[in-house]
């Protein structure tokens, strides 16, 4: 049975999202059918949008569904009905990355998320009976109901069973990838400093992370003072305002040098500048979105004395299931208040929240779809 539903469908490069009635498809037996609750607007949303990424519009994005689940395929153990859920992004579960818990790096990460179809090519959505962009990473979660997957659906914790799913829905993508980059991707020590450029979403989880991890001296780089002061309130020990002379601050903060350093701007002037400030053994981990054609200028026998890492990483190396739960246990014990970073706006209201984001407004825009 096909499924009715209100989504937000983006209909071309740069166009305004609207909402409008679409149908999703049958379950395939690895699959269940979501009523979602809310779901975060992150910034690889507004990147398809503008068709930096290769999703094919009109479609329905939304990649940080939070829910409750109405109908499971045969083959599904994730969730049963009724569970609530958190959707994240999803993979094949056959690749070499897949095989070692290292789902971010799913040999087939394009076909399972950025398709706009199923791996085999069909697609979960249609419109006035039109087949148009659907899965989503494993979701397309601006909607009331969304088709996700045994490998990306993780089910909130009965020990969790007081937090509001609306709360928990930015967990899926941005929350993961900077908190992640810290403690699993880059394994922050205790004792040692550690500097974060860009506190958007990706940064003040990095902030967060780094905290609970110890690390000292914590330093926010960013150009928004107001970024940079909830830096401060979420553990940044110091907080630069990006400009020219921000690396000679850094130098004169860590004059021995950074062990870790967090890009999440993309920008290739910022991750240059950095790299002399690595110490040894230091990690210069990125995550921020560079334009295509940028080429990295590095040192090499700076790079290889010394032993300096520079590591891409994606999703904060995440597992999913378990990292997402442990994020949530740092959640009930008041270390990772990622609830400061949330503004809730109407799921009508969706280009609103789009447009708070862009301004640097609100850090992180949650769409409520329905309640819980
Ligand atoms: C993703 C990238 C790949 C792993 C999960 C998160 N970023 C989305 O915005
Ligand atoms: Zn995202």
């Amino acid at each position: 049975m096909t499924t009715k539903t209100r989504a937000a469908i983006c209909p071309g490069e740069g166009k305004e999202f609207h909402i409008a009635d679409v149908e999703l498809d049958e379950l395939r037996d690895d699959e269940l059918l979501i009523r979602i609750v809310a779901t975060g607007i992150c910034h690889t949303d507004m990147a398809v949008r503008d068709q930096q990424l290769p999703t094919p519009l009109p479609a329905v994005l939304g990649h940080e569904g939070a829910g409750i689940v109405e109908k499971v395929g045969s083959a599904v153990s994730a969730a049963k009905a009724g569970d609530r859920v958190i959707i994240s992004f999803n993979s094949c579960g056959e690749c070499p990355s897949c095989d070692v818990d290292a789902p971010t790096y799913c040999y087939n990460f394009g076909p399972n998320n950025f398709s706009g179809r199923r791996p085999d090519g069909s697609a979960t959505i249609t419109c006035d009976g039109e087949d148009i962009g659907g899965n989503f990473f494993g979701q397309s979660s601006f909607a009331t109901h969304a088709i996700a997957h045994e490998r990306n659906v993780v089910k909130v914790p009965d020990s969790a069973a007081d937090l509001p799913l609306e709360r928990l829905a930015p967990l899926g993508c941005g929350l993961m990838t900077g908190a992640g980059a810290v403690l699993r991707s880059m394994e922050v020590r205790e004792g040692l400093p550690i500097a974060v450029f860009g506190v958007g979403t990706v940064g003040l989880a990095a902030i967060m992370a780094a905290k609970i991890a110890g690390a000292d001296p914590i330093i926010a780089v960013d150009m928004h003072d107001s970024r940079l002061e909830l830096a401060k309130e979420l553990g940044a020990t110091h907080t630069i305002k990006a400009g020219d002379d921000a690396m000679d601050k850094l130098e004169e903060l860590v004059p021995q040098g950074l062990a870790y350093a967090f890009d999440t701007t993309g920008v290739k002037k910022v991750i240059e500048g950095v790299f002399p400030l690595i110490a040894p053994m230091g990690v210069l981990g990125l995550v921020g979105a560079s334009p295509p054609e940028d080429m990295l200028n590095l040192n090499e026998s700076a790079l290889m004395g010394g032993g300096k890492r520079v590591i891409g990483i994606l999703g904060g190396d995440s597992d999913v299931g378990s990292f997402i739960c442990e994020l949530i246990a740092y959640h009930q014990d008041g270390k990772f208040p990622f609830d400061r970073l949330i503004q809730y706006f109407d799921f009508d209201d969706i280009n609103a929240g789009i447009e708070a984001s862009e301004s640097g407004e609100v850090v992180k825009p949650v769409l409520r779809i329905s309640a819980e």
